[in-house]
Parts: structure tokens; C-alpha cells; sequence
């Protein structure tokens, strides 16, 4: 029995699936933004990228302009799509600006960079939201969109937005991360709306099913953090304890990218692999 014939119900028990999943060994990965992305792109190219099945952080979604940008859905998408921006980790390779320079001439809000055609991106995803469409059915038609073999859930289909709050003042996540480059202390971090947030369709039977639970190296706090959060997730990935594997992004104390080591330290956590085991 393949997984797939497991999934589509001729096989229902929890030891059938089990067994279904070992038999051909399908991937889950937790996943942020550029780190998730990368380990991901090793996945797929080292496995058949059917088997794997990526949960993505949208704690980091916010809506600019009215258009509904959920960077870390896409910079998995775009990533392994071979299609990202090498250098920044985010957004499209050979992007072009001209609709960021025409809105700083108009005094417009430029501080968060939309690429060209990274625009058409959250233009119809905004679209397909307003037409009813969830987060998970936008991802999945941007992957397909993207040639992806892969499937891209995000965590939830639900609103959920990291709020930081920096010298006394509660900010939304790219606030902090985009406009003031993260240079300022994180004195406390919260997930609005996760209490209430239901796993986006396929999450939590992926994470059940799967034969290996891969935790990317992606920002502990800001990125896995909103996912083990969202109610149910943490009580999936617990009950495969033994088949969970956590890939650090800390390496000899320091991140390997962005602000998670000044993160963990100022929100009173070690800055090693040991301290983001603990704190999760
Ligand atoms: N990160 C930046 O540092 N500056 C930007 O102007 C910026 C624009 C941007 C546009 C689309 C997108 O999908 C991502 C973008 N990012 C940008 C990255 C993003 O803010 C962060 O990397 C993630 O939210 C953290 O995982």
C-alpha cells in the first residue's frame, strides 16, 4: 500500500497510515521564510518532492497597500521554484522596481520593497481572498502556478499576526523586522488571534502521517514558534517525539541569519541549540 492509497481512505487506521507512511517515506518540514525555504530545496532535491509537504509560518502576513502579503508562504514557493532572489532570500531573481519608484514619487508607502512582478504575487492572492478563496487554496494555486510537485500548506487559514513590543511599544512583525531593520531589543513577543486559530486543512494529518517531522532552521521564536502554536500543532508533533528531527539555526551561539540570537537572549532564552530545545 502507498501512501497516497493510505491517504485516500482504503487505509483509515492510525497503525495503517503509520506503516502506509514508512513504506514510502513522506516528508513534513515546519518552515519559516529563507531558512525553511533552503532546507526545503535540499529536501526536494535530495527526495521525490511528492513526499513532501511543506507547513508554513503566516504570523508574518500583514496587509500593505490592501494587498494581503504573506512573505514566508512565498518565499518557500518562489524558492523552490528556483525563481527567489539569491542574495536577499526574499522576492523574485532579476525583479524590477519601477512600481516602488513611481509610488516614492507619489510619497507613498515604499518602505516595504514589492518587486514588479512579485506584486502579481499578493495582486492575486488579494483577489482570490476577497473572492472567497482560503490562504491554503491560494498557496496551493500559486505552487501550481510555480511548477511545484510539492504541496505548501500554511500553518493556519486563519488571521494570525506576531506583535512585538520594542522600548515599552506593542509594533506589528515587519514594522520591527523590515522597517526598523530589527535593531531595536524585543522586550515580548505575542501571536494575535492563535488562541483561537484552527490548523489549516491536511496539517495536522500530514504531521501524523508523515515518516520523518523535520523542523527547519528557520527563526525559533518568530517563525516556528507561531506554527507549534497554533492549537494542536504542538500536541502532533509531540505525539511523533521519535521522529521529529530540529535542524538549528544557531550555530556556535550565533544565527545563521536574521535576529534569532538577539531574540532568544533578550527574551531571556539561551542562545544555543540547547536553549531553543527548552524553550519549545
Ligand atoms: N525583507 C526586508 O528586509 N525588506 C523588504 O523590503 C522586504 C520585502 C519583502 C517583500 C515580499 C516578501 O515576500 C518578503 C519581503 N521581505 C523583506 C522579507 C520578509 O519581511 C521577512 O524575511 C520575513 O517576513 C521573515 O521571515
Amino acid at each position: 500500500m502507498t501512501f497516497a492509497s493510505a491517504a485516500a481512505g482504503l487505509a483509515s487506521t492510525p497503525e495503517a497510515l503509520h506503516a502506509a507512511a514508512y513504506a514510502e517515506p513522506v516528508f513534513v518540514a515546519l518552515a519559516g521564510g529563507v531558512g525553511g525555504a533552503r532546507l526545503l530545496a535540499g529536501l526536494v532535491d535530495a527526495v521525490d518532492a511528492t513526499l513532501v509537504t511543506a507547513v508554513v509560518n503566516v504570523a508574518d502576513d500583514f496587509v500593505l497597500h490592501g494587498l494581503t502579503i504573506c512573505p514566508d508562504l512565498d518565499t518557500v514557493t518562489y524558492t523552490l521554484a528556483g525563481a527567489n532572489d539569491t542574495v536577499a532570500g526574499w522576492g523574485l531573481a532579476g525583479e524590477t522596481w519601477a512600481a516602488m519608484e513611481a509610488l516614492e514619487r507619489l510619497g507613498g508607502q515604499a518602505w516595504f520593497r514589492l518587486g514588479d512582478r512579485d506584486l502579481a504575487t499578493h495582486l492575486y492572492r488579494t483577489q482570490r481572498l476577497a473572492e472567497g478563496a482560503t490562504v491554503s487554496d491560494v498557496a496551493a494555486e500559486l505552487a501550481r502556478a510555480h511548477g511545484l510537485r510539492c504541496t505548501i500548506l500554511p500553518v493556519t487559514d486563519e488571521l494570525i499576526r506576531t506583535m512585538v513590543t520594542v522600548a515599552g511599544e506593542e509594533i506589528g512583525f515587519q514594522d520591527y523586522f523590515v522597517a526598523r531593520r530589527h535593531s531595536v531589543a524585543v522586550e515580548a513577543v505575542r501571536f494575535a488571534g492563535i488562541e483561537t486559530a484552527r490548523p489549516a486543512p491536511g496539517v495536522i494529518e500530514a504531521i501524523g502521517t508523515a515518516a520523518r517531522v523535520i523542523v527547519c532552521p528557520s527563526n525559533p521564536v518568530v517563525s516556528i514558534g507561531p506554527v507549534l502554536d497554533v492549537p494542536g500543532v504542538a500536541a502532533a508533533v509531540s505525539a511523533r517525539r521519535d521522529d521529529v528531527v530540529a535542524v538549528s539555526p544557531i550555530v556556535g551561539g550565533a544565527a545563521l541569519k536574521g535576529p534569532a540570537d538577539r531574540m532568544l537572549t533578550e527574551l531571556g532564552h539561551e542562545s544555543s541549540v540547547v536553549g531553543v530545545a527548552r524553550m519549545w
